[in-house]
């Protein structure tokens, strides 16, 4: 009777195990969690570009983590007051086929920041040329299929973007974020940045993200 516990508690953990294998092997992004850094604070695999290093940065930090040990941080270090706005951005190329539906999501926690308002994400269709990537031009149709309710999604024929008008509010708690898009016939890739801009920052703070998903859907 032992035996046959010990041989059904097995096969659970088994089928646990494969569906967690599973589940991590669908996600197309590299680094999703943040977990890894290059010694310096930059997060593996993501290129960080910072416009005012004086007044923004963008790190990997242990301070809060939606999972695992890390996330990655914005932080605003001062009011830019004489700024009308300033940004920062990480960016990843993820391979992607054409032709396919893919869905995009996110986890964000925003602490203290005021500001007028902010975009958080972008999404440009890439394809391969001459060995670099080169953004598509799609223009219409759109390539937006669906998203969620709290974000402000908004397809710009030409790339999505997620904006934040509320910014300043729902401070300290993690919240998600999802959007579905379907690649034209040319994409070979979606470049997905954190690509944060605030305009007219009243107040410094933080923005972290963590659990960055792109999986294909159909
Ligand atoms: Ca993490």
């Amino acid at each position: 009777m032992r035996r046959r516990v010990l041989c059904m508690v097995l096969a659970l953990v088994m089928v646990c195990l494969w569906y967690v294998i599973a589940e991590g092997n669908n996600n197309l992004v590299i680094n999703p969690s943040f977990e890894a850094d290059d010694g310096s604070g930059s997060p593996t695999d993501w290129k960080v570009d910072v416009s005012a290093p004086i007044l923004i940065g963008m790190n990997v930090t242990d301070e809060v983590a939606a999972s695992g040990d890390k996330s990655l941080m914005t932080i605003f270090k001062a009011a830019a007051l004489g700024e009308p706005k300033i940004g920062v951005t990480s960016m990843q190329y993820v391979n992607v086929e054409p032709n396919k539906v893919y869905k995009v999501s996110f986890k964000y926690q925003k602490k203290d920041v005021v500001a007028e308002r902010s975009r958080i994400l972008m999404l440009e269709l890439c394809k391969e040329e001459n060995g670099t990537w080169e953004r598509i031009i799609y223009t219409e149709p759109p390539i937006m299929w669906d998203h969620d309710l709290s974000g402000e999604w908004s397809d710009q024929g030409y790339r999505v973007v997620m904006l934040d008008s509320k910014v300043s509010e729902d401070h300290g708690e993690w919240k998600e974020s999802w959007v579905v898009i379907k690649t034209t016939e040319e994409t070979s890739a979606i470049a997905l940045s954190f690509a944060i801009t605030v305009w007219k920052l009243y107040k410094p703070g933080k923005i972290y993200f963590d659990d960055v998903v792109i999986t294909q859907i159909q």
